[in-house]
């Protein structure tokens, strides 16, 4: 990117923005005023023109008359929900069916060895091998009916999906287990899911299977390896009660005593995904086959048009299978007879990976896009270079505001063309979800690699997704409009000032994605799905004028007190957690309580010196917690600090419990992400909470 090449090419090349560049730095340029004249000419005899939009983008959703406020896509005509576009296709087995046919057995998964090519397996082999390892499942005494749960713990990989497949073949229940959740969670979920089989990748995660059920009463009869496994890993199944196989000793049991098909009915469940909350153990959403194929079925209906999928588009598949979002990519490239190719497993190595796949459709998460973001920007480290990017960036930038997306403009050919280059210079397809986008990041990416990209919004419960941008939309900070599959509602939060008459309140969906509930969890069910089969996400959600959605706030635990306040606890937190007395503080109140009171954590840094300072006090740290006269003086120290920072009186606490040992996530009272447990806290705190209001009302 020298100034002097992009000067030179820009004498050969002259499109659009050249005279704009032109009058911009009236240095003596090497550009002609009869080059310009010439080029503009030619610019405007081929300028680019959009493709007509799906829908009028200045109504991207409507409401449904005589409802409260319910919004659903124009895109489905008719009352219901679009449910799936192929007749053939109804279940996530008949998808990959399809996809055999329609690809003529074409390639399904394919796979890398370092510095090797990718080999790939026809859809007839994966079939053949999913028939296989199920009827070895069967043989293991798994059926629809009895024990249908299958764990896969494992990275993406080809046989992950064979897995998979191998459960939808057979009409069994694929439960996808991951590292993240830590061991606790996954003894949990064996138990919950009534495990038997799990299939795993490596040993590690054998092993560390049979770590989690060592102190348990447990279900697991069989580890799957997908490698072969070692004496001593089969050694230590044997003690443990387990058999320890590799599939391909399963593959050849099932082959040896092979059974046909049992496919699955729309309706039927497909997956359960364990999906960890801030409260409580993981819940297991459970997701059928329909709710799936409707997602699927709503992506192909939106991008059909500007980006249909054909048998020769290839998915770089790297983003975790144990999630919903990298699944649904699964299912619409299976139902398309595209190909799927697997990462050698390691993220570093991506880029590596994606320019020897050269692949067409690139799902991301809003890191990876910051992260490509930040290197492009790291580059451009002269101003003449910024100045360059910047400008590229704006002239792509007001075309894609014109509905144009392509990548053989100058801009591509002059700037952006490395960019493309190191996703394999063939991506016509990129999807973001999982987290918000900034709408820069967003709006410079789908200038950068000139494809189409659309941002979706949604959770588990909903199959990933409830909303998408439009094919033709090139504006970002809103997540576009409700899918085919499901209609959305905000719901009034009068507590935040949230109202549904002003377009604004908790975003809610019903629809054909919407999950069956959490696995034998009727309580956690019901907070989550209520009784119209409206799924609550507890995001604050506002429309825009063009009816798109936008994200603007999250629902805070809130509650009232008895005489009816309203009132955030995290908000309280805050402003005590200034006190430099104060490590961690638990604001627990409740409807049938008239004031608030709270769990002290003091600060283990601070206490000594804060406690001398302020009462002349000294004392271990221990020793400084159990006295009654500091108790009061840190009561005394958050009122001040409550007051100043503008709480109302009923916002306050009236009496506080000290404790000594910091909430953290192995004690189990934070979340991995460091937030407060607040289920559990009040459960932990129970006894003292209610000593706390006893010696209140004395
Ligand atoms: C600018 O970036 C290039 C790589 O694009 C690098 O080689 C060079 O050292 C950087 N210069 C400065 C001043 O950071
Ligand atoms: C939709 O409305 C929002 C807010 O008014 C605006 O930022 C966005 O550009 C609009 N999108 C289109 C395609 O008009
Ligand atoms: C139409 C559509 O694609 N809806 C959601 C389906 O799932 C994807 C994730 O794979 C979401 O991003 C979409 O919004």
């Amino acid at each position: 990117m020298l100034s002097q090449d992009f000067l030179q090419k820009m004498k050969l090349l002259d499109l659009e923005g050249v005279s704009q560049y032109i009058s911009a730095v009236s240095t003596p340029m090497l550009v002609s005023v009869g080059a310009v004249a010439a080029a503009t000419t030619y610019y405007l005899a081929t300028r680019p023109k959009a493709p007509p939009p799906l829908c009028d983008l200045e109504m991207q959703s409507v409401e449904v008359p005589g409802s409260d406020f319910v919004h659903r896509s124009v895109l489905h005509e008719g009352d219901g929900f679009l449910t799936h576009l192929y007749e053939d296709a109804r279940t996530m087995y008949e998808s990959v069916l399809r996809g055999a046919r329609v690809s003529n057995n074409g390639p399904c998964l394919g796979f890398r060895k370092p510095e090797q090519p990718y080999e790939w397996m026809s859809y007839k082999e994966v079939m053949k091998r999913a028939e296989n390892l199920g009827s070895a499942f069967l043989l293991k005494g798994h059926s629809k009916t009895t024990d249908p749960n299958i764990g896969i713990f494992s990275q993406n990989r080809a046989e992950w999906t064979i897995s998979e497949l191998a459960c939808y073949t057979y009409s069994l229940v694929s439960v996808p287990l991951y590292d993240t959740l830590g061991t606790e969670a996954i003894s949990y979920i064996i138990e919950k899911a009534s495990l038997s089989t799990v299939v795993c990748d490596v040993e590690d995660k054998a092993n560390l299977v049979l770590d989690c059920i060592k102190d348990m009463e447990h279900s697991l009869k069989t580890i799957v390896l997908m490698e072969t496994p070692s004496a001593s890993l089969v050694d230590r199944g044997q003690q443990a009660g387990v058999q320890i196989l590799s599939l391909r000793e399963m593959e050849a049991l099932g082959e040896a005593n092979y059974h046909i098909p049992v496919p699955p009915q729309p309706d039927d469940m497909a997956v359960v995904c364990f999906t960890s909350g801030t409260t409580g153990s993981p819940k297991g959403a459970m997701l059928t086959h329909g709710n799936i194929v409707s997602n699927c079925s709503s992506f192909i209906k939106l991008t059909q048009v500007s980006c249909p999928l054909s048998p020769s588009d290839v998915h770089i598949s790297y983003l975790p299978l144990a999630h919903m979002f990298e699944r649904v990519v699964q299912g619409i490239m299976f139902v398309q007879g595209a190909r799927i190719g697997f990462f050698q497993g390691d993220i570093r190595r991506l880029s590596d990976d994606l320019i020897a796949l050269r692949p067409t459709v690139f799902p991301v998460v809003p890191r990876l896009l910051n992260r490509m973001h930040d290197k492009i920007f790291g580059q451009a480290n002269t101003s003449v270079k910024r100045w360059l990017l910047e400008l590229a960036y704006r002239r792509k930038h007001a075309e894609l505001m014109r509905g144009i997306v392509r990548t053989d403009s100058i801009w591509d050919q002059l700037i952006f063309r490395k960019v493309q280059a190191t996703l394999g210079g063939r991506v016509r397809l990129m999807v973001t979800g999982a987290a918000p986008i900034s709408p820069a990041v967003l709006s410079f990416l789908r200038a950068a690699v000139g494809c189409q990209f659309y941002e979706g919004y949604g959770q588990t419960e909903c199959t990933a997704g409830c909303t998408m941008t439009l094919p033709g939309d090139g504006t970002a900070g809103h997540v576009g409009a409700p899918l085919p599959c499901n209609s959305i509602k905000l719901v009034d939060v009068p507590e935040m000032k949230y109202l549904a008459v002003n377009g604004e309140g908790e975003v809610c969906v019903k629809g054909a994605n919407v999950f069956q509930g959490y696995l034998k969890d009727p309580e956690r069910t019901a907070e989550t799905l209520d009784a119209d089969g409206w799924l609550h996400t507890g995001d604050i959600g506002k429309w825009l004028p063009n009816g798109t959605l936008m994200i603007v706030d999250r629902k805070k635990h809130i509650f009232k007190l008895a005489q009816g306040e309203y009132i955030a606890p995290e908000k309280i937190e805050n402003i005590y957690s200034r006190s430099d007395a104060v490590a961690q503080v638990f604001v627990h109140g409740d409807s049938l309580q008239a004031c608030l009171v709270a769990v002290v954590v003091p600060d283990p840094d601070f206490l000594c010196g804060w406690a001398k300072r302020t009462l002349g006090l000294q004392g271990s740290y221990e020793e400084l917690c159990s006295k009654a006269e500091v108790k009061a003086a840190i009561l005394e120290d958050i009122v001040r600090l409550g007051k100043e920072g503008g709480l109302k009186s009923f916002e306050q606490v009236k009496a506080i419990h000290i404790h000594t040992e910091m909430f953290s996530i192995e004690n189990g009272l934070l979340t991995p992400t460091m937030k407060a447990k607040r289920n559990e806290m009040r459960q932990c705190f129970r006894s003292q909470i209610d000593q706390l209001y006893a010696t209140i009302s004395m």
